[in-house]
């Protein structure tokens, strides 16, 4: 079953694009798999998803595991993916992103995307 209500090949196709060690791009990944697109709701429930110990934060862990959330045999960002991502994110320096960073974040960047893509 599709994570967040995303296409199997949508996701397939973003997951084939960072199968290489350190290619993660996030910005690449969220529109390759369409999450950039997603409403509001479907962006909340992907981060009910990553939020694994329901503790309202993606920490550096589960940050670290994020492919896996949407295929089980994808691998594991490295540390290198794992500190850019969660610096992107991570507005206040806490080390962990919340859900109120991460909605307005999913919006800004489906912004930018949407006006890239065209
Ligand atoms: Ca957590």
């Amino acid at each position: 079953m599709a994570f967040a209500g995303l296409n199997d090949a949508d996701v397939k196709a973003a997951l084939d694009g960072c199968a290489a060690a350190d290619s993660f791009d996030y910005k690449s990944f969220f529109k390759a798999c369409g999450l950039a697109s997603k409403s509001s709701d479907d962006v909340k429930k992907a981060f009910a998803t990553i939020d694994q110990d329901n503790s309202g934060f993606i920490e550096e862990e589960e940050l670290k595991l994020f492919l896996q959330n949407f295929s089980p045999s994808a691998r594991a960002l490295t540390d290198k993916e794992t500190k850019t991502f969660l610096a992107a994110g991570d507005s206040d320096g806490d080390g962990k992103i919340g859900v109120d960073v991460w909605l307005p974040y999913l919006v800004y960047l489906r912004c930018v995307l949407i006006n890239n893509i065209r």
